[in-house]
């Protein structure tokens, strides 16, 4: 056998498998997946303003408080011309090590972060800490 009629088989067994596979789906599964759709349709867009990372602009996160519904995902896009994150916590605090956390955001760059559950997120800037901000997740 050659190496093409090899590839040939492996190819077929793995159409096969990916057959099965959907055969073998409970039949709510694809009701999830278009409930699932519908639910993660909104994303709010935030700004990090430009200069941010100096304390006396006069604004950080634009605007520094969204109110989204469950379900929705907000763009944070850096417009300033350093790396700044969007980390869940308060500076006070500590952060919160459980949140979510952007890392470095480049500038030009965004994060997207889902929100599932409602409630009050507040988080900030590990770089700059008096970069505040908070999305307040309704129910759905
Ligand atoms: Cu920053």
């Amino acid at each position: 056998m050659n190496i093409l009629t090899n590839l040939k088989m492996y190819s077929q067994g793995v159409s096969i498998a990916i057959a099965l596979t959907i055969l073998m789906l409970p039949p709510n599964y694809i009701v999830l997946v278009h409930a699932q759709l519908v639910y993660m349709d909104e994303v709010v867009e935030v700004k990090i303003s430009k200069g941010s990372s100096n304390i006396n602009n006069t604004q950080f996160y634009a605007p520094p408080e969204v109110q989204v519904a469950a379900g929705s995902s907000i763009k944070w896009t850096n417009d300033d011309n350093v790396i700044h994150t969007v980390t869940q916590g308060k500076p006070s605090e500590g952060g919160n090590s459980t949140g979510f956390n952007s890392g470095p955001i480049q500038p030009g760059s965004t994060f997207v972060h889902f929100f599932d559950e409602s409630g009050t997120v507040d988080y900030y800037c590990t770089i700059h800490p008096y970069m505040i901000g908070k999305v307040v997740v309704n129910p759905y």
